[in-house]
């Protein structure tokens, strides 16, 4: 890609003024990101990754559905939708999206004076991501449209065991031999997760606006750092808004890394935990049903659960999802977040009070 396209792709794009200067903006494994100045303001522009969104129309379309519903609630309650929720900018034709050749392009306002941070190494990063995440579901609980499926069976437990059943029967690399052990983790728990799944398939917990990608960096906070708003809305999907929580108390309470080798370092951080939980619950608990309350804290066990079946199956399958720095990294990884599990397991009555407590 020249500089000369880019250019012509951003002057496809409703900017305020005509385009000044593009630079790079060095964050993200998915998609490339661009800061765009005019004039007078600044924009962001991405090129989509189109592996993992086959389908980006429909992509680009939830997100607009979602960003209008939440424009209409931070306008009703005096706040400013264009700092307090992404904006998409339209082509000048009006479309959400422009497609050059086989890529595709969206862009968005870039909120100045925004800053995010990396990880919560502080009990108050802890409670504000886990506030911003449940202002952004309190804030969508009225929001029942189905959304577009764009990525398939993203946490869907009885679609994760087809897709490992599969991986078992084909054996692609050879690997399932020596990996007794680790089969053994999944297979116990099978029944215990697929029965979690079958609430959401039965209607006993609710499908709302799942952002599916809620680590701290995803929220954008002002110069006080309260939260502004909530970004990379690629992922919002329709599914139990429980995992959304489940996946951040995956990544926020770990005192290890994803991918440790060093097992001892790996557990769930309690302090952590009631911290984020408590930011969650203070936004979003009057918005909860009974049984979302109940299975809150388990939820954190099903995605840390999903996440070793995940990253187990793809080292089985010979590493074709996940981007490896060496040849055993995703059974490193399948094995550091196992022990995330048990450390979750072993706490679990205590996880399961302390949400009673913050209620
Ligand atoms: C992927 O965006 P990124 O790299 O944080 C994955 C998540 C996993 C995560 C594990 C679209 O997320 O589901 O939890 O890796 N995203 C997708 O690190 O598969
Ligand atoms: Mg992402």
């Amino acid at each position: 890609m020249t500089k000369e396209q880019l250019f012509d792709i951003a002057d496809k794009f409703a900017f305020d003024a005509p385009v000044v200067d593009i630079s790079t903006l060095g964050l993200g494994f998915i998609n490339d990101t661009f800061i765009v100045t005019t004039g007078g303001s600044r924009y962001i522009l991405q090129r989509k990754n189109h592996n993992i969104f086959p389908d980006v129309p429909a992509m680009m379309d939830n997100i607009s559905r979602v960003t209008a519903h939440l424009k209409a609630k931070v306008k009703a309650e005096g706040g400013d939708p264009e700092r307090e929720v992404l904006t998409v900018v339209p082509t000048r034709t009006g479309e959400l999206y422009y497609q050059f050749e086989d890529s595709f392009w969206a862009a968005s306002l870039f909120i100045e004076g925004s800053v995010t941070h990396d990880t919560a190494n502080t009990p108050r990063l802890a409670y504000m991501g886990g506030k911003g995440i449940g202002k952004f579901q309190a804030m969508l609980a009225d929001f029942t449209e189905p959304l577009h499926e764009v990525i398939k069976g993203f946490h869907n437990i009885r679609w994760r065991f087809e897709q490992w059943d599969k991986a078992l029967a084909e054996d692609r690399a050879g690997r399932k031999a020596a990996l007794a052990t680790e089969i053994g983790w999944i297979e116990s728990r099978r029944e215990k997760m697929l029965a979690f799944w079958e609430m959401v398939e039965r209607g006993e917990l609710p499908l709302r606006v799942t952002h599916n990608d809620t680590k701290l960096s995803n929220i954008l906070f002002d110069k006080d750092d309260e939260v502004l708003c909530v970004i990379d809305l690629d992922t919002v999907m329709s599914s139990t808004s429980l995992n959304d929580f489940g996946d951040a108390i995956r990544s926020y309470t770990n005192t290890g890394a994803e991918d440790d080798t060093e097992l001892e370092r790996v557990s769930m951080n309690i302090d952590t935990f009631r911290n984020y939980a408590a930011g969650y619950l203070s936004e979003r608990s009057s918005t909860m049903t009974g049984s979302e309350k109940e299975w809150l804290a388990f939820s954190a066990l099903y995605i840390t659960y999903e996440q070793v079946l995940r990253f187990l199956m793809d080292y089985i399958d010979g590493d074709s999802y996940y981007k490896i720095a060496y040849p055993t990294h995703n059974h490193v990884r399948a094995t550091a977040q196992y022990k995330l599990l048990l450390s979750m397991e072993e706490q679990y009555h205590v996880m399961q009070q302390t949400i009673r407590e913050l209620l």
